[in-house]
């Protein structure tokens, strides 16, 4: 057996949590991220048939049966992962209808997942069903996009529009746009099943007052589409008290759509 803390998905989830947390996505215990892992790799370090201990998940998911996902641990701190990954993330199997969470590696200290499971597993599916490649889902608290669910109007396509005028590259990196949930209680099945219909459409999805969800093929992509979602955030906070002269128009999001072979989420530009 290798071992475990040398594996690429071990120490990029590090990476990747050091990261968010230097960012000021991740204060305290916030943010959670899944990692959907590939068998085969993940039995060069871990002895599959060894399940240390069973936890519920609370719902149903058969079309996830047998796939293992690396997993942060709910109240664990982002800051602390790189000093205790095993305490502080886990891998877990799930059983034939998802309602069961074998654990393999971590949860050291008897903890569990991260309660927005949920939410997180939903995703997985709903992003699977649209691009096969899908591995990640990432949740954060990043602090522009939730000042400006606070002052923006919450229309899906008038936020990303927005989103859009406010860096070159936003309509590049996210033309599918941003889906947009209003504040909802989290951690619940409730708030995964919308997160999960929305990410049908879009790879991001907002939380009114909370924070936002990303998914994609792997920890650097859907950290780079929260960044550059929380950038186009970060210079509406800091124009929109302020009168514009001039903004990305239209005509040239079809010059970049065309430049960059992208296209526009459906309806939303004119
Ligand atoms: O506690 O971010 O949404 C982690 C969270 C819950
Ligand atoms: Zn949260």
């Amino acid at each position: 057996m290798k071992d475990i803390l040398t594996a690429p998905f071990l120490t990029e989830m590090i990476r990747t949590t050091a990261n968010m947390y230097r960012l000021g996505w991740d204060e305290r215990n916030g943010g959670n991220i899944s990692l959907l892992l590939d068998n085969a790799e993940l039995s060069e370090y871990l002895d599959l048939n060894h399940v240390l201990r069973e936890i519920p998940t609370g719902f149903q998911a058969p079309s996830l049966a047998g796939r293992c996902f690396l997993v942060t641990g709910t109240g664990k701190y982002f800051k602390n992962v790189q000093y205790d990954p095993e305490k502080n993330l886990g891998i877990i199997r799930l059983n034939e209808d998802g309602t069961v969470a074998q654990l393999l590696w971590g949860y050291s200290d008897g903890g569990k997942f991260t309660s927005e499971l949920p939410a997180h597993l939903m995703s997985h599916v709903a992003r699977l069903a649209v691009n096969p490649n899908n591995r990640v889902v990432m949740h954060c608290h990043p602090g522009n996009l939730l000042a400006m669910t606070y002052v923006h109007d919450l229309d899906e396509r008038a936020f990303t529009r927005t989103l859009w005028q406010m860096c070159t590259e936003c309509i590049v990196v996210f033309p599918d746009g941003v889906g947009v949930l209003p504040w909802m209680l989290c951690g619940t099945n409730e708030i995964g099943m919308a997160t999960a219909e929305k990410m049908q459409d879009s790879r991001l999805v907002v939380w009114a007052q909370h924070g936002i969800y990303g998914a994609g093929a792997d920890l650097d992509e859907t950290f780079g589409l929260i960044e550059t979602a929380e950038k186009g955030a970060e210079i509406y906070m800091k124009i929109a008290h302020l009168p514009w002269k001039q903004t990305i128009t239209d005509e040239q999001f079809h010059q970049l759509e065309a430049h960059f072979g992208v296209k526009a989420r459906e309806g939303f530009l004119d």
